[in-house]
């Protein structure tokens, strides 16, 4: 079955690869299906050199058994990966996001281990390795992005030897101590080390893969490169190091300048009874962001009468996420009491707490969204990048507004500049908030300029671009050995023993 015209072409020179594809299906009411893209970061990130290269996407289409054949979407080639049912469950809520999630957050929740999700993980993995190589022309770039197919590299540098492989992980990558707990943790690292390049969001998270190379294999290692030997196969150099992921920039700028999207934020502000300070939170609703943590130094702050329910309003936008895995229940039923709670015990007649929303909104609506809100608070235990961070920043043309962010998030390294705080540490979040609340306009001017030139200056194409010059550099000098100067001494091991353990 097909909804849309048939790809004539079948080999492509550049091949992305990721579990979702970046279209969506959609039916309307006479039951016609089409496809629309998805309006993600990667997807505009990589829409000029999908373009410029004549490239394809391999993903799964989001829908159990849509036995779909490839077709071009808007320039874009698309090959869709079949996933049964059972798949879904065992390869993608399972493994995916019951076992490598909690297990790369810092087992905020503890993850589950099953062989049968396993194997599942390695049969599905090998389905998108053979869609890819089939898509990929002799010597073709493929770059396979994030957790879920981490057994990918290797399964195509097998069948595929000719190919220049990139992987990069969006999430990020554990300590040792953690990343061993899991059972199948070698076939993980041989997995990865199939690829060229591998990215990580942060110089800590490449740290921590190195380290685990270093624990479970005996190739050489000099940082950022790995020495990777194999039975039958010439010695090769792969590359392991930092790429911090952006965002559009300017389009957020853009969207923000629109005087709709203005009259709109005035509009939110209004409905809220115009309290002197809106705060904000948008976040999947999902345990690794710290919505509750959140919740809990607001809630005291009202309690403690530091602050005042007529003065400042919390809008928390938490779109549904992951909700047949049961942490995800749980944490839902665990947040709505909470929101319940603070707004019976402190709202009135004309003013709530905590405005709560959880579902998805269109892009311009979080833009205005942005722009309403004097305080945007980024509480996450553990967060790969947070591009939430990264786009209220960009929304901000009028250098207002004022970012606390969690230092557990990717976004912490570049950005400074925002209020930085320990989500576990609840007064300092009550400090932090009440801070920020009381900025003066010129200090957070300053602030917002610092950031906003960074995030600027580092948008999500400089990221794309970063990486597959990197590539491209990988590629030229893979079979290059390290030199023997290179080589790791004895103290770098004591060193890694030690803080690794
Ligand atoms: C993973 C990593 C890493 C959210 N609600 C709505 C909406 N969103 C958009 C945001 C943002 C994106 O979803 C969320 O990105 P984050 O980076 O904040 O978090 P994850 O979803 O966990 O993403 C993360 C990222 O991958 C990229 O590498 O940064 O660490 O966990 O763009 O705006 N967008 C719209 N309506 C919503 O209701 N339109």
């Amino acid at each position: 079955m097909s909804d849309a015209p048939h790809s004539t072409k079948a080999e492509f020179d550049f091949v992305v690869v990721s579990n979702r594809l970046p279209v969506d299906r959609v039916t309307d009411s006479d039951g016609v299906a089409s496809w629309t893209r998805s309006p993600g970061g990667l997807v505009t990130a990589l829409e000029p050199v999908m373009r410029e290269a004549d490239g394809a996407w391999v993903g799964w289409g989001g829908q159990p058994d849509l036995t779909i054949d490839p077709f071009e979407n808007d320039g874009i080639h698309i090959v869709p990966v079949d996933l049964s049912a059972a798949d879904i469950e065992e390869f993608y809520e399972g493994f995916s996001n019951d076992t490598l999630w909690p297990l790369y957050h810092d087992v905020i929740a503890p993850p589950a281990y099953h062989r049968e999700w396993w194997e599942s993980y390695v049969r599905v993995n090998q389905r998108f390795a053979d869609a890819a190589a089939a898509a990929s022309a002799q010597g073709a770039v493929v770059w396979v992005q994030d957790y879920q197919l981490q057994l990918v590299p290797r399964m195509l540098r097998e069948s595929r030897p000719d190919l220049t492989i990139g992987f990069f992980n969006h999430i990020p990558f554990p300590p040792y101590g953690i990343f061993s707990q899991l059972p199948w943790r070698l076939q993980i690292i041989e997995g990865l080390l199939g690829a060229d390049v591998i990215g990580f969001q942060r110089v800590a998270d490449a740290g921590n893969f190195l380290r685990a190379v270093r624990r479970l294999t005996s190739f050489p290692t000099r940082n950022p490169a790995i020495e990777v030997s194999s039975a039958g196969q010439p010695t090769r150099r792969v590359v392991a190091r930092a790429f911090p992921i952006s965002i559009d920039a300017k389009s957020f700028e853009e969207l923000a300048r629109e005087p709709r999207i203005q009259e709109r934020a005035r509009e939110i502000r209004e409905g809220l009874g115009n309290p002197r300070t809106v705060m904000l939170g948008v976040d999947r609703l999902d345990y690794t962001k710290g919505i509750g943590h959140r919740l809990k130094a607001f809630g005291e702050l009202l309690a403690e009468g530091r602050v005042n329910v007529e003065d400042v309003t919390l809008v928390q936008v938490a779109s549904p996420s992951r909700e047949r895995v049961a942490a995800y229940m749980q944490l839902r039923d665990e947040i709505e009491l909470t929101v319940g709670r603070i707004n019976g015990d402190f709202a009135t007649m004309s003013h709530t707490a905590i405005s709560y929303h959880h579902h998805g909104y269109p892009r311009d609506e979080m833009v205005a969204l942005y722009l309403a809100a004097d305080v945007l608070l980024v509480t996450a235990l553990r967060d790969g990048m947070n591009l939430v961070a990264k786009e209220y920043v960009a929304s901000r043309f009028d250098d207002d507004g004022v970012l606390v962010l969690s230092e557990f998030t990717g976004a912490s390294d570049e950005l400074k500049k925002a209020l930085l705080i320990n989500p576990h540490d609840i007064d300092g979040v009550k400090d932090a908030i009440l801070q920020a609340i009381a900025m003066p306009a010129k200090e957070r001017a300053t602030r917002m300029r610092s950031l906003r030139k960074r995030v600027l200056e580092n948008d999500v194409s400089r990221w794309s671009s970063n990486f597959l010059h990197t590539l491209e550099q990988a590629r030229a000098s893979r079979y290059d050995r390290i030199s023997p100067v290179q080589l790791p001494d004895e103290l770098e091991w004591t060193v890694d023993r030690r803080w690794s353990d």
